[in-house]
């Protein structure tokens, strides 16, 4: 099997520094902000900003690798839906002992993805097992799912368009085998008021104490809250249980960020 492929469906660009640096985009005050995009500014500190901003970020990333395991059928394919720089991908490649393990990681921004071919290409061929995830510049409402034994969607549904939630998870519950997992990651929501206004609280204060200023925390938030769209576990369950898996649950809870699995 030969290194992992990046197949650019638009045109490629080069990255013009590779190391991972620390996240200081909302440091300064800026003029105009602009919605938040996954560029080349952002893939560049982007392992900084996941762990600073997201609770938990790190035992999601390694019980996926255990879940994995245990999940995944031998013959059949793994997918990392909006990979970002494939930090779920190498789990599973890590974690799953088959020599004819496939893994395929979709992201639709070419800057995350030749990032990631750069980790890819860094790891250690035997201890990560890298070879075995091809990269795939693409929509992933647009990609077809076959033959997968493990899903996972990391923190990636909530940038897609709510209403294409649905049509997207029964493509994904359709692509899938029987007894397979889909491991959902997303920010929640909350109808409570007060509710809501309390988890946010919590989160802010571990953004500060992860060292993110309150500019940092108020721009970035102007500048994402028309991407990120969050809803309620009880709308996620639902949608899970009427795409047509069987058995959903919340594995997972750190202030307001879940993680959840479906088994087909
Ligand atoms: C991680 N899972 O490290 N098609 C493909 N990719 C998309 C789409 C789309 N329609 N929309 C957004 N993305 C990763 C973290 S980040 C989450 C995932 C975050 C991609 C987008 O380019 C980005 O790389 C990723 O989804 C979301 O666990 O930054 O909060």
């Amino acid at each position: 099997m030969g290194r992992a492929v990046v197949t650019l469906k638009k045109s490629s660009k080069k990255i013009s520094t590779m190391s991972s640096a620390l996240d200081t985009l909302y440091s300064s005050p800026l003029d105009k902000l602009v919605d938040f995009n996954f560029d080349e500014k952002v893939a560049n500190v982007f392992p900084d900003m996941i762990n600073r901003s997201v609770p938990g970020y790190a035992t999601i990333v390694a019980m996926t690798g255990i879940l994995s395991a245990e999940f995944y059928q031998p013959g059949t394919r793994c997918y990392d839906l909006g990979c970002s720089l494939g930090a779920l991908a190498l789990s599973m490649a890590k974690a799953i002992k088959d020599d004819s393990l496939k893994i395929i990681a979709v992201d639709n921004s070419q800057a995350m993805l030749q990032k990631a071919q750069t980790l890819i290409n860094q790891s250690d061929p035997v201890e990560s097992n890298a070879d075995c995830i091809e990269l795939i510049c693409d929509d992933i409402n647009q990609i077809d799912v076959n033959n997968a034994s493990v899903v996972v969607m990391n923190f990636t549904l909530q940038f897609i368009a709510p209403e294409q939630r649905s049509k997207l998870l029964k493509k994904i519950y359709h692509g899938m085998n029987q007894g397979g997992i889909l491991i959902l990651s997303e920010k929640l929501n909350y109808n409570d008021s007060s509710q809501q206004q309390l988890l946010i609280e919590m989160h802010h204060c571990f953004k500060k104490a992860n060292g993110y200023s309150d500019l940092e925390i108020t721009q970035k938030r102007q500048t994402i809250e028309n991407v990120l769209l969050p809803e309620t576990l009880e709308k996620h369950k639902t949608r899970l249980h009427e795409a047509g898996f069987k058995q959903v649950e919340q594995w997972f809870q750190c202030f307001n960020f879940s993680s959840l699995i479906a088994i087909k």
